[in-house]
């Protein structure tokens, strides 16, 4: 397979400024004819006409209207094409029911749909597959009206109407130019749930959410969440809704949670379809999240979009950014918001940290790939939303929305790329502290490679002077970023001390941010009266990893006292990470001091603590982000550390775990909102710290509350939390609640997601829970067909649960080499996020490392791999 470099990008040699697609659709043979406007750019080189096409089968090529040659040369379909405009005719067929990689046209439970983000369009018809061609689209759409009475594609009905043989048509036309990518049709037995609404400017909307039948009620959230994004975007963007009809379907068979084809979003349903019995909070959350961000995409990715795809980034970085500053508004209190920074930079730390240090490490715009679907990772998508986020950072909120009216101003309806953003940013903004820096400062899209920032603070108590000295190192990159570091200084009673830099004119108040530009660097307060306490990188205002050497009283202080919620988060982590650390580098059994476990009580019982953040604060750190942390990883030693962690906090703080659990419930009806959520979150946690102590004590109190939880909850948060609670406890009851729960839900292919997901994520326990993952494999449930189900066992297992996957006599990984390659011929994209399990395997301890690297050599030597899957185990053993 070939790389593909950024530095090769050329502009296309033909544009095709019109696309007239015909598509008689048939799920064992579809036809599909193509008309398309073309002409030559003249920037290019002579040549023919080369378009791209897999897994179709040509049956005629014109140019205006009369038959030529042409040739095939693996993905290439050669034209030899005249001097000047022309019109193309195409005519292939493709089989959307073979179509098991779900890219291109495909079939799912009796439906069409398409799925041609990144290069699924060639999959539909030969094209000029690439973003920077935009052409103007006109679809009509051929089938049985029995079996598929809806029948859609982007932008606006034109007409429709019976045909013979009992069939119908739709006849769709968008007015919007756009990459191929964002093309999409859906044919089938649909139902929807509909919603006229104004907008600002007096325009009439029509919303859509397309569902299969029966789940209809479970699409009430997605289109209150959708009606929010709307709003939110005119009000803070003044971005409104470009299209008469916007419609949303969901789609059961997927391999992202959604896509933004423009007018037309495609759902997962796992990221669509939510009720309060199959549901729980995080869902709730999540889908609000997904549906925002499609929704947002419509102009951070349509119309303004990627010139190729090196710059997915420009369009995905942003529009994450986007949907949180969206859920952060819509979750109201500052609490709520700092809760939902906590979790970001939870999930940016378990995956985006490991990836950008092992070996699919890339930079935020890559430089080179094999395969696109690759790149979509957390380090595009999360690590590029932080540097979006240090943008705001830098010039402020106002700055920042000066910055994203340029872009729109400048680039509407054009293909383009980070740099275009980052001068935009930098243009509308000459007197920011960005402007001047913007060449370091887009260091952040080209080095790979998490900061590693240590800070030494001294202070001079005669002086009243506190100096400062930060510096950076990344042993990915070479040259120092632009690191903004947020920062304020807490006095031992807790108060915030005024900041005054030497050599400033006016003081700062008692927050600020300071610009860490060289690779070491002093910063000197002075006026300093007391003994501070550095309270560094508030909001995690870059994603780095900071070492600031902070003592257990200093970290206390800030636990106690810091004015920044995030940072009193991150104290109680660091509190326990330590702690960690210390028993899994020391060889030791891990034992929990009085002053900790005392710390932790404190914030459990703190009469002003929201419980989502005390739901936070009390969760231990997650297993990939310890192992972050050390040169050599033995996952074992970490898990049975942490679990020892759980065990103890379990048992010493078991009374203000009963309290926690009475003092968090939830009366009245469900309601997906952040307060009641929390409450729920932190019940879940007491009931689990409860159900863990009592399995290990054997008492029957409180396995027999939660058991009754899973039978009588009135909503799936309660509900699974005492499932999880039982099941990740090994309590005696944890298989006669999970045959019950799956008896009940049996129905719910989601809800049957969830069921397979816990039973593979549970913490290990003698093997146990790696023997009952490969059970599940031969459930008749199991299937690798479906993305979600497929990915709830395995991904789970292999890529969530080090404890269970990392055995000493190699289990797990002759059963994750088996199951990539089972899985690569069904469905590469999925095969290959599988296969990224072993994306650190070299800094594990002997002997998961050499067991590793057998798995690795192993499947490598297979003559059938994808492309998907071979550059993952390539880069792996390079
Ligand atoms: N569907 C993916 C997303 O929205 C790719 N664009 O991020
Ligand atoms: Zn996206």
């Amino acid at each position: 397979a070939q790389v593909i470099h950024r530095l090769d990008y050329q502009a296309p040699a033909f544009w095709i400024a019109t696309v007239d697609l015909t598509f008689d659709l048939d799920p064992a043979k579809t036809l599909i004819t193509a008309k398309h406007a073309v002409k030559r750019n003249p920037a290019q080189a002579h040549g023919p006409l080369v378009l791209l096409g897999e897994e179709l089968t040509p049956l005629r090529v014109l140019i205006d209207g009369e038959p030529v040659s042409f040739r095939q040369e693996g993905h290439e379909l050669i034209i030899e094409a005249p001097d000047r405009d022309f019109e193309l005719t195409l005519r292939n067929t493709c089989a959307p029911e073979k179509n098991t990689a779900l890219s291109g046209l495909y079939t799912s439970g009796g439906s069409f749909f398409t799925q041609c983000e990144a290069e699924g369009f060639r999959r539909i018809t030969y094209f000029l597959d690439r973003p920077d061609v935009m052409a103007v689209y006109t679809v009509t759409l051929r089938a049985d009206k029995a079996k598929y009475p809806i029948l859609l594609a982007n932008g606006n009905l034109l007409e429709q109407g019976d045909l013979d043989g009992g069939k119908h048509f739709a006849k769709w036309h968008d007015p919007f130019p756009k990459p191929s990518y964002l093309f999409a049709v859906v044919a089938g037995d649909l139902v929807a749930r509909e919603q006229r609404i104004t907008t600002r400017s007096g325009k009439e909307h029509l919303l859509q959410v397309f569902v299969r039948r029966g789940d209809l009620d479970k699409t009430e959230h997605a289109m209150n969440s959708l009606i929010a994004s709307i709003i939110w975007d005119e009000a803070r963007f003044n971005l409104p809704l470009d299209l008469e009809r916007f419609m949303v379907v969901g789609v059961s068979d997927f391999n992202m949670g959604a896509m933004e084809n423009k007018g037309l979003n495609i759902f997962n349903t796992s990221a669509l379809l939510a009720s309060p019995a199959t549901a729980t909070d995080a869902d709730f959350q999540r889908i609000e999240a997904i549906v925002a961000h499609e929704y947002f995409h419509n102009w951070t990715g349509n119309r303004v979009t990627c010139r190729d795809w090196f710059q997915l980034s420009l369009k995905e970085g942003l529009t994450v950014f986007r949907d949180r500053e969206f859920s952060m508004d819509m979750a109201g209190s500052d609490s709520a918001r700092a809760v939902q920074r906590i979790q970001q930079v939870r999930n940016l730390r378990a995956i985006q940290f490991p990836e950008d240090a092992g070996s699919m490490a890339h930079s935020v715009r890559p430089d080179s790939y094999t395969e696109i679907n690759n790149f979509y990772t957390a380090t595009v998508y999360e690590k590029g939303a932080e540097v979006v986020g240090m943008y705001q950072t830098l010039l402020g909120r106002e700055g920042f929305a000066k910055g994203m009216a340029l872009y729109f101003q400048r680039h509407d309806g054009q293909a383009v790329t980070c740099d275009d953003f980052a001068a935009a940013m930098a243009d509308a903004n000459p007197d920011s502290p960005l402007s001047t820096r913007l060449e370091q400062f887009k260091r952040w899209y080209s080095q790979p490679g998490t900061p590693h920032i240590s800070a030494r603070g001294e202070y001079d108590a005669a002086a009243h002077r506190y100096t400062l000295v930060l510096s950076q190192r990344n042993g990915k990159a070479t040259e120092p970023q632009l690191i903004p570091v947020r920062m304020g200084l807490v006095g031992h009673e807790g108060q915030a001390l005024p900041l005054q830099l030497e050599g400033d004119i006016e003081a700062r108040g008692t927050e600020t941010v300071l610009l860490l530009e060289k690779a070491e660097q002093t910063f000197t307060f002075i006026n300093v009266l007391v003994d501070p306490t550095p309270s560094l990188l508030r909001g995690f205002s870059a994603p780095v990893l900071l070492e600031d050497g902070l003592s257990d009283p200093e970290l206390l202080t800030l636990l106690r006292f810091d004015s920044d919620a995030f940072n009193r988060w991150e104290a109680s982590q660091r509190l326990g990470l330590k702690r960690i650390l210390r028993a899994v580098q020391g060889g030791h059994a891990l034992q929990l001091d009085h002053a900790y476990l005392e710390a932790m009580r404190a914030v459990l019982r703190h009469p002003q603590l929201d419980a989502a953040f005390k739901a936070e604060a009390l969760r231990l750190p997650d297993a990939a982000y310890i192992a972050e942390q050390l040169e050599v990883v033995d996952p074992q030693a970490i898990h049975a550390s942490v679990e020892a962690a759980w065990d103890q906090l379990a048992q010493a703080l078991r009374g203000d775990w009963e309290w926690a659990f009475e003092a968090h419930q939830v009366k009245g009806g469900y309601r997906p909102v952040a307060e009641d959520a929390g409450r729920r979150a932190l019940a879940n946690l007491a009931l689990a710290m409860l159900v863990r102590e009592s399995t290990r004590t054997g008492e029957p109190v409180w396995p027999g509350r939660a058991y009754q939880q899973v039978k009588d909850a009135n909503n799936m948060t309660e509900r699974f939390g005492a499932l999880a609670a039982l099941v990740n406890a090994h309590a005696g009851l944890a298989d006669a609640a999970l045959s019950h729960f799956h008896q009940q839900f049996a129905h719910e292919a989601l809800v049957v997601d969830k069921w397979f997901m816990l039973q593979a994520r549970a913490p290990e326990r003698d093997g146990k829970v790696f023997e009952r993952a490969k059970k599940l494999l031969q459930h008749p449930g199991f299937t690798l067909k479906n993305p979600n189900r497929a990915r709830s066992l395995l991904v789970q297992l292999c890529n969530m649960n080090p404890g269970a996957f990392h055995r000493a006599d190699a289990g797990g990984y002759v059963l994750w080499a088996e199951q990539v390659a089972a899985m690569d011929a069904i469905n590469p994209q999925l095969a290959a996020r599988l296969a990224r399990a072993m994306d650190r395997w070299t800094t594990l301890a002997e002997p998961y490392r050499g067991a590793a690297q057998v798995a690795l050599q192993r499947l490598a030597e297979r003559s059938s791999l994808s492309n998907d899957v071979r550059e993952i185990v390539t880069k792996a053993l390079e």
